[in-house]
């Protein structure tokens, strides 16, 4: 069975764990997003790929859901005694041991999607990893505050704000001229089916949705959604804030209706949002809280059966 999966930070590496439980003998190919992408100090960080990468070769700081475990942070602390700006990104040690390997490799030519493969050597994630995109984008967040109206990069609304100046608009910033990454559209092509994860439908999914080819090549397939909102509310973190500001609503029916019926065959939501429905879309109810490792895998297994009956 050869299975796609798009996928974010958390919620997408989360659930992938879930999804390899599931399906042990499947191929598992990854389409990350690239988004959220920084360079800070002169390296390349891509902290949705890391998530994924750590996650799943167990690497990850668990209770977090981001960077490592056993993590200590001496570097970002001497940065801070230059008085190094940002100060607000938390990168510890051992992370900045992948970024050097990362940095290094793109500065001699070699494209982010063999940098990633790379790097998965040492993680075995068991799955193949791929950037959506060797191009560099990046999400871009306009806010207006008292310097007036700017776009920042997307970490620093997340991170330094939390999301609390409202954003009026995102952008992902080099979307229009960026390729899939090679294996990308060759991989869709050649899935059984496709698996959305509970990922932020904005920043995550959405950025991926946005690299041209990527959402066309998508519509041909089964494609089975995991809603990130349950009861009207994001899981974990600020998707709501991320969903105001492209005009759609924090529940389960609008995130449906925004990814639409010519992209989703199959939709699961949470039992208390069992009366979601869409013409063209098999909505299922479950329990979709991935709070353990065995009701992850759950999840994961009810959208392979859900894929495997509507294709
Ligand atoms: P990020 O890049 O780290 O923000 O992670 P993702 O984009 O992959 O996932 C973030 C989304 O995961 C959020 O919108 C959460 O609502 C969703 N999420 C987190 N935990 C759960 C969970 O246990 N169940 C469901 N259904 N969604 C979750
Ligand atoms: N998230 C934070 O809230 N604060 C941090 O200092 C921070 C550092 C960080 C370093 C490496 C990495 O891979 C991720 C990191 N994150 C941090 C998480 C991450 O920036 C965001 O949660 C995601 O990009 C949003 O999806
Ligand atoms: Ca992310
Ligand atoms: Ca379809």
């Amino acid at each position: 069975m050869r299975i796609v999966s798009l996928a974010g930070g958390i919620g997408g590496a989360r659930f992938l764990r879930g999804l390899r439980a599931a399906a042990p003998d499947a191929e598992i190919t990854v389409i990350g997003n690239t988004g959220d992408d920084i360079t800070l100090f002169g390296l390349r960080v891509c902290p949705d790929l890391d998530t994924v990468m750590y996650t799943l070769g167990s690497g990850i700081n668990e209770e977090q859901g981001w960077g490592r475990a056993d993590e200590s942070f001496t570097v970002k602390e001497e940065l801070a005694a230059y008085e190094m700006e940002p100060q607000w990104f938390g990168l510890g040690d051992r992370d900045f041991a992948t970024h050097i390997v990362r940095s290094q490799m793109l500065a001699a030519g070699y494209p982010l999607s063999q940098v990633t493969e790379a790097l998965c050597v040492r993680w075995r994630p068991g799955v193949r990893l791929l950037p959506m995109s060797d191009d560099q984008t990046e999400t871009h967040v306009v806010v207006s505050d008292e310097g007036g109206r700017r776009a920042i990069h997307f970490q620093e609304w997340w991170v330094r704000l939390r999301a609390s100046v409202p954003a009026e608009q995102i952008v992902l910033v080099g979307a229009d001229d960026a390729r899939p990454a090679p294996g990308v559209l060759e991989a869709i092509r050649d899935a059984d089916f496709v698996i959305l994860p509970p990922s932020n439908p904005v920043v995550s999914i959405g950025t991926i949705l946005q690299i041209p080819g990527i959402r066309t090549a998508l519509e041909e397939k089964t494609v089975v959604g995991v809603s990130p909102i349950i009861g009207g509310a994001p899981v974990r973190g600020m998707a709501d804030a991320c969903l105001t500001a492209i005009g759609v609503h924090t529940s389960a029916q609008a995130v449906l209706e925004l990814y639409g019926s010519r992209l989703i065959d199959g939709w699961l939501v949470a039992e208390q949002d069992k009366d979601v429905s869409l013409d063209g879309v098999t909505v299922e109810a479950r329990p979709l809280l991935m709070d353990s490792p065995e009701a992850t895998r759950d999840i994961a297994a009810a959208a392979l059966t859900l894929a495997t009956s509507l294709k």
